[in-house]
């Protein structure tokens, strides 16, 4: 009996060790939430009622034991090292000269990946089993943090697969993903307790929880980056060696990559620059180290960093300034945005005067003045924001509370909060120049109808000489009226005339996008052209139809229906199909007809002949489904040029994959 009771543990504790591997390191689950929770709590009970069985690398061991008085001090067997950094392209391109001129070798490669911004932590397995964890400390000693880390959700605390040494440490980062540190912190000001100023300072305030069930309750993960002290044999490379580790079922980033060359080097920091900002997790730089391990040994160290590696830092995301004055624009749906102008200041690699304060509660929420030294943030090209205001540095003095309007600072409508919103609008509506400059704005911007030469400085004009009050009067525009702006000559004229013309010929996708309806953009638009296929249809849609629209909730379907019972807005649509707008019919599609019903497709890289948008409409048109991320369920890959981890993921998977030419003959047929 009691042998039957133990294969059974182990059996339930080797079938969710898989399930974490597929989830954790192959990104890839095989089953739901739910069926893993039912295992887990299956072998809970188990373990609970045979306690004699509890292994201390069983699965349900992640959730933290008792609390510490202090941490132990603990010696790393080999100091870790901290790494060089530079900031600029010549660094970097100096660091593989170097790296070549000592190793008297031509063309080395690199294995490079994303600098996590996080804390280094170095982890034993012994046997394959998970026996410490420690931080880096000062290099020579850290702290025994064992517990903590065993919480550590994609941390093995036991090792998979084949030769696995009998000694083996990896050092990697502990960091807190951006989605969990928002979520904690949310719930850490809901219970009216010291928020974190980064998800940096979250990883390591949970890291150094002496009590393991709170740091098993913080949402931390690892990604490994090197291996430490180990025993028997190991690739020579440095790339080979962190696949080894993912084998073993120890997280890697999927960004690795091996490279040769100064270029290849540089765009890999370009690309990941480029999409810094999506990633789940903070990154600031680029680290690159030498592949070839010998070479790497050849190279040594200078004083506490080695030769061998390097990290090409971001530039910083965070500045410290001051707030000179708040304004309040007014922006295409009248909400009124409170906008901080600061002493200007370099940071994310660009010198900013302007930062976002978002809304009135955001203001409270910061305790803004006018005066305060600020840390402002601008991450990739995301409007910069307030971070927060350094109390510490407030001189009342000089500083004085932020009034918000009561009217619109435009127009002098009234302004208005609805319930449960956190945005206050001006009522004005078109009446409002700036709402009206928004809206003919969008209205000509290139994923609506795309009018040439129509830019934010010639709608300012129109509007402020009062040529233009709402879109369909762009196209009365006499060529003479057009002439006689400032700055605007016969030449310039006829050609936005010519525009204005051309842009008549669009979509009803397109169309309706134009039209500026709240929280209708390109998707929503072209699923509810898809739908309805005419606009007739779609203005007499009920709000219940709307809804049948995928992407449209009950929030979007009340501001496409209410739109379209505005007495403004249903002139301005019919004379602008008056005018001539037009767009080719959408043919009605027999389910027969959806050639790609129930296929998924993901699109990646970039495309010469199509844009994104226009091959996700088109897959959709044919009944396929358009995702963001490759998964087991993806059916097809449509890869462009420069694809990166979407396109390896696709391959690992054994995914099937389409160029763009191959995506052009499918679309053809
Ligand atoms: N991604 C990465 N971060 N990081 C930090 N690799 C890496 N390597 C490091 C450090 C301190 O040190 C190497 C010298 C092993």
């Amino acid at each position: 009996m009691s042998m039957t009771i133990k294969t059974e543990i182990t059996t339930l504790s080797t079938l969710l060790e898989d399930y974490n591997y597929q989830y954790y390191v192959l990104d890839n689950p095989t089953v739901p939430d739910s069926e893993y929770d039912r295992v887990f709590q299956q072998l809970q009970k188990l373990e609970n009622e045979h306690p004699q069985y509890i292994s201390s690398n069983s699965p349900t061991q992640k959730v933290g034991g008792v609390a510490l008085s202090k941490f132990d001090q603990v010696t790393h067997q080999q100091p870790m090292l901290s790494l060089d950094n530079t900031f600029t392209e010549q660094g970097l391109s100096d660091f593989i000269d170097r790296a070549i001129e000592k190793s008297a070798t031509n063309d080395i490669a690199f294995c490079i990946e994303p600098k996590l911004d996080g804390l280094a932590v170095s982890i034993i397995y012994e046997d394959g089993i998970f026996i410490q964890a420690a931080t880096r400390g000062d290099g020579q000693t850290g702290e025994n943090v064992t517990e903590n880390v065993r919480t550590i959700a994609n941390i093995p605390l036991k090792l998979r697969g084949n030769n696995i040494p009998a000694y083996l440490e990896v050092r990697g980062e502990v960091f807190m993903p951006k989605a969990g540190f928002e979520k904690l912190n949310a719930r850490l000001q809901a219970a009216q307790e010291k928020s974190f100023v980064n998800p940096r300072n979250a990883a390591a305030g949970s890291l150094r929880q002496l009590d393991s069930k709170i740091a098993a309750s913080r949402p931390l993960s690892f990604y490994c980056y090197s291996v430490g002290v180990f025993s028997g044999d190991l690739a020579n490379s440095q790339y080979q060696r962190m696949q080894q580790l993912k084998e073993w079922g120890l997280p890697v980033s999927s960004e690795v990559q091996r490279v040769i060359g100064v270029s290849a080097c540089q765009k890999y920091y370009d690309d990941i620059l480029q999409k810094r900002t999506q990633l789940p997790y903070e990154i600031d730089g680029v680290v690159y180290k030498v592949d070839d391990i010998a070479i790497q040994d050849k190279l040594g160290f200078v004083a506490r960093a080695p030769r061998w590696a390097t990290a090409y830092k971001f530039p910083a995301e965070e500045a410290l300034t001051v707030i000179e004055n708040v304004e309040f624009q007014v922006g295409r749906t009248g909400a009124i945005t409170p906008v901080a102008k600061l002493a200007p200041v370099f940071v994310g690699g660009v010198t900013i005067s302007n930062a976002t304060l978002h809304n009135k509660d955001e203001i409270a929420r910061l305790d803004i003045h006018i005066g305060d030294h600020v840390v402002v943030r601008r991450a990739g090209d995301v409007i910069p924001q307030v971070a927060r205001v350094i109390l510490e540095k407030r001189q009342v003095e000089n500083c004085k509370p932020i009034k918000f309007p009561s009217h619109c600072p435009v127009c002098e409508s009234a302004l208005e909060r609805i319930e449960g919103e956190a945005t206050i609008r001006c009522t004005g509506g078109l009446y409002c120049a700036a709402q009206r400059k928004q809206a003919i704005k969008h209205f000509a911007s290139r994923k609506a109808l795309n009018v040439d030469g129509l830019g934010s400085k010639v709608v300012d004009l129109l509007v402020d000489h009062n040529m233009v009050k709402n879109p369909a009067q762009l196209f009365s525009l006499s060529e003479q009226q057009i002439a006689s702006l400032p700055r605007m000559g016969d030449i310039s004229a006829k050609k936005l005339i010519n525009s204005l013309q051309v842009s008549k010929k669009t979509t009803l996708s397109r169309f309706l996008y134009s039209l500026g309806i709240r929280e209708v953009g390109e998707a929503t638009a072209n699923n509810l052209a898809n739908h309805y296929k005419t606009i007739t249809a779609i203005q007499e849609a009920s709000i219940e139809d709307l809804q049948r629209v995928s992407d449209v909730g009950d929030i979007v379907a009340k501001h496409i229906y209410y739109f379209f019972r505005q007495e403004h807005n249903i002139e301005v649509i019919e004379q602008l199909l008056t005018q001539g707008i037009h767009w080719p019919e959408i043919a009605t599609v027999e389910e027969s007809e959806l050639s790609l019903l129930g296929q998924t497709f993901v699109i990646t890289g970039s495309f010469n002949k199509l844009s994104r948008a226009d091959i996700k409409s088109a897959l959709q048109t044919l009944g396929a489904k358009v995702a963001g991320s490759v998964s087991k369920k993806t059916t097809t890959v449509i890869a462009g040029e420069a694809a990166g981890s979407k396109l390896t993921k696709a391959e690992e998977l054994g995914i099937h994959i389409m160029d763009e030419a191959a995506l052009l003959s499918l679309l053809n047929q």
